[in-house]
């Protein structure tokens, strides 16, 4: 029994659960009341009013530009998402200041004020260098250095949000996913919810690394009903990570879940109509004995929100995370600027929440306390406008990125060629598993294994989970041993939660982590299609390459062992076709160690698939623990000069044996091993046909729609004169994998097919 369990009895014993209390609006100080008690200074009360004013400036400026009323920008037609969160910006502001400016926060497709202010605190938190830094040739005194830093900061997001290669994602986010790594900001997200597992993942990284940050999602109520949100909440929580490392002390994720509750999700309310509870900070209670230390906070009262985040962020620090506020607050516009709102609220609710708006608030407060006259904050209303007015206007001019720059920054150019000194270390907990050849030869499982420990022994970055990976060793044992000779924190079991697996293992690459996951059966991926799709493929270029996303996914395919339709199937081409993803397929126990390493030390996000029926296949393994094998090179697994058998994974064998087949007819078959879907070789490809003439395709997918289509008519396309009949495909059969034994073998392609497919064509 795994040591951190306790003997599990049977214990029927009658009682009753409870779930506690979770306090709501206790903050009731004034910012007169504040200042006494020294929570805050005269100057940090200035800059959370400057603050909110920043963000509804930045956000008015889209109202006007979509009616053409923003004088700054004449001319310039803004043609992106309008999602402003105006009403809200206590939230972000309150938010933001709440935490430390290099904690990591993620946002959603209504983020332009929790952009705006993360950025705005952490430049406030500057020192001069690293101001200096980023403001290259700045110059004046500090101050106005300052002023110049934020001012660059509203261009560099207006710059995004109108697609211009100065922006800080270089144009390839925009409004919906802009991020500043720099400030620790990792990126607005416009599925919803779906910036909260990455979040989660950050924080799990941030426990790690032992770096003392706290990472935080901010996502509206809505998102507080989606699957993988839910997910994170049971991961955040998870026993093995609250109570593990020390019994009398919490060590738990560092994780702050702020529910911006707006009331709205586009239209929908969660009370009263879409969700079962009144306060959204009861999912606390569902996923976390303590109730996550949740709050129901003011979100119009920013003073409310900054010291809840305070609190909130104390507590993560000391190791109690995670934690969940719920903001209430209120959106003035609609979803967007094309919902007049009329169809679901009135006029009357929408001054009622106006009436007690975060700013006009707020500015009361700091006349009253003695902070700045009326005219002072006039003055720095005007100050405010007449900035953000400037950097819209530079931006609305800056520079398109090139057209011919459309595929730049698809994929990461670097890898983990060298390992930083720190993550070199690496300790063993208990003792590494023994990997032993037979007659110099490796099953395809312990080829992997043996990759999976050298990563692991060369760098500490490496960390392995998935479902049951621990003592267990994963459902097919590649991961056996690892536990023992690395510990729980870098092999650990997960919750039965793939898109969560698949979403935090993107965020704990965000702050430089390399997660090996595993997904039991390739089907499973279909569950975590968000977080392979939207998240792992695309964040390196929708970040403009700030982001690298050094992530494995190891699937394993299951067909063949007569486990019927949800466990057997052959997905790579539905992952191939979504750019940003690599998807390699070794096929023989020598590449699958050599490609799994390449994988480790690659920095895009790859989608390993594996295959239960080549697991126990034999054959010889390089021990040198630097033999990788590169991404994108076919390999001619037998020469040939009459026929080319294209294949990738397990087909490769039915193909040799075919090939054997053709032989005994005098036939000569070549057969080439793809390996890699993405990237693909063509050249080793087109080198075979242009020798042959004559091809046949093959693979385990579903024949219709699959990758070797692709193949197809890239062939025909730069081959076609040296064809001399036409390209045969040999998949499977387009349906749903039986059960039946026999009917599975009717449904999988084999070496009669393979080799009926040659004769037709010879
Ligand atoms: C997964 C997903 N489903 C649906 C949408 C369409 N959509 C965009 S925003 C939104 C409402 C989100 O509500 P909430 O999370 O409360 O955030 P708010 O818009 O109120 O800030 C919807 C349904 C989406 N972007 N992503």
């Amino acid at each position: 029994m795994p040591a951190h369990l306790n003997n599990l009895r049977p214990d029927f014993t009658k009682r009753k659960i409870s779930c506690g209390s979770i306090p709501a609006y206790q903050f009731s100080a004034t910012l007169a009341d504040e200042l006494s008690a020294k929570h805050i200074t005269k100057r940090e009360a200035v800059e959370l009013l400057e603050d909110m004013l920043i963000v509804r400036e930045f956000e008015e400026m889209i109202v006007k530009l979509r009616s053409g009323a923003y004088p700054s920008c004449a001319g310039f037609e803004y043609r992106g998402p309008t999602h402003v969160s105006i009403g809200q910006e206590a939230c972000s502001v309150g938010g933001c200041t709440g935490i430390a400016a290099d904690d990591y926060i993620t946002s959603t497709h209504r983020g332009h004020g929790d952009s705006v202010a993360k950025g705005c605190v952490a430049i406030r938190k500057m020192d001069a260098a690293t101001l200096r830094a980023r403001l290259p040739g700045a110059t004046g005194t500090t101050a106005e250095i300052y002023e110049a830093a934020l001012e660059d900061h509203i261009f560099r997001t207006a710059a995004e949000l109108f697609g211009k290669e100065e922006g800080y994602c270089k144009g390839r986010g925009g409004s919906m996913h802009i991020a500043d790594f720099s400030v620790g900001h990792l990126g607005a997200n416009a599925i919803v919810g779906g910036g909260v597992p990455i979040a989660t993942g950050a924080a799990w990284a941030c426990r790690y690394l032992r770096n003392g940050r706290v990472a935080v999602s901010f996502a509206g109520d809505g998102a507080y009903s989606n699957g993988v949100v839910l997910e994170s909440l049971n991961w955040a929580a998870q026993y093995q990570f609250t109570n593990l490392l020390a019994k009398d002390h919490r060590f738990g994720l560092p994780m702050i879940f702020v529910i911006q509750n707006n009331h709205y999700g586009m239209t929908g309310r969660a009370d009263n109509e879409v969700a079962g509870v009144e306060f959204l900070a009861r999912r606390a209670a569902g996923f976390d004995d303590h109730n996550m230390h949740a709050e129901v906070v003011n979100g119009m009262d920013v003073l409310a929100v900054r010291e809840a985040m305070q609190r909130a962020a104390a507590l993560c620090r000391e190791g109690r995370g995670p934690c969940l506020l719920e903001l209430s607050t209120y959106r003035y516009y609609g979803h967007s600027l094309s919902d007049p709102r009329n169809e679901y609220r009135t006029k009357d609710e929408e001054s009622a929440w106006k009436d007690v708006d975060p700013i006009k608030q707020f500015s009361e407060a700091v006349i009253a306390a003695n902070v700045l006259t009326r005219k002072g904050v006039e003055a720095l209303t005007a100050k405010v406008e007449a900035r953000n007015a400037r950097a819209a206007a530079r931006a609305s001019k800056a520079m398109d990125p090139s057209t011919d720059d459309v595929l730049k920054h698809l994929y990461s150019d670097l890898t983990s060629a060298v390992v930083p000194a720190e993550f070199q270390k690496v300790e063993i907990v208990k003792e590494k598993p023994v990997i032993t050849r037979t007659n110099g030869q490796l099953t395809y499982k312990d080829a992997l294994k043996e990759a999976l420990l050298e990563e692991m022994l060369r760098d500490n970055r490496v960390v392995v989970y998935g479902e049951d990976v621990a003592e267990y060793g994963g459902a097919f044992k590649v991961t056996k041993g690892l536990l023992e000779a690395f510990g729980r924190e870098r092999v650990f079991n997960t919750p039965i939660s793939e898109a969560a697996i698949c979403s935090t293992a993107v965020g704990s690459a965000m702050l430089g982590l390399r997660p090996v996951i595993e997904l039991m059966y390739m089907d499973f991926s279909l569950m975590s299609g968000d977080a392979i799709g939207n998240q792992a493929a695309k964040w390196h270029y929708m970040s403009g390459a700030k982001a690298e996303i050094a992530m494995v996914i190891r699937a394993s395919v299951g067909g063949g062992k007569g486990y019927g339709g949800q466990h057997s199937q052959t997905l790579e081409s539905i992952f191939a076709h979504i750019p940003g993803l690599y998807v390699v397929y070794p096929a023989t126990p020598r590449d699958a160690k050599g490609m799994l390493k390449t994988a480790i030390r690659d920095n895009n996000p790859i989608l390993f698939v594996e295959s239960q029926l080549l697991y126990m296949t034999k054959g010889e393994v390089p021990e040198d623990p630097e033999f990788t094998i590169p991404f994108g090179l076919a390999e001619v697994k037998r020469e040939g000069k009459d026929i080319s058998f294209i294949v990738w994974g397990p087909a490769l064998h039915d193909a040799l044996k075919a090939a054997d087949e053709l032989a005994k007819d005098g036939v000569q078959a070549e057969v080439v091993d793809l390996r890699s879907l993405v990237p693909l070789d063509m050249q080793t490809v087109l080198r075979s046909v242009r020798k042959t003439g004559k091809v046949v395709v093959g693979s385990q997918c579903v024949t219709t729609g699959s990758f070797m289509g692709e193949i197809i008519a890239n062939i025909q396309h730069d081959a076609f004169d040296a064809l001399d009949a036409p390209i045969q495909r040999v998949g499977a059969r387009d349906t749903i994998a039986p059960q039946s034994s026999v009917l599975e073998a009717a449904f999988l392609p084999t070496v009669k097919d393979f080799v009926a497919a040659a004769r037709a064509i010879l």
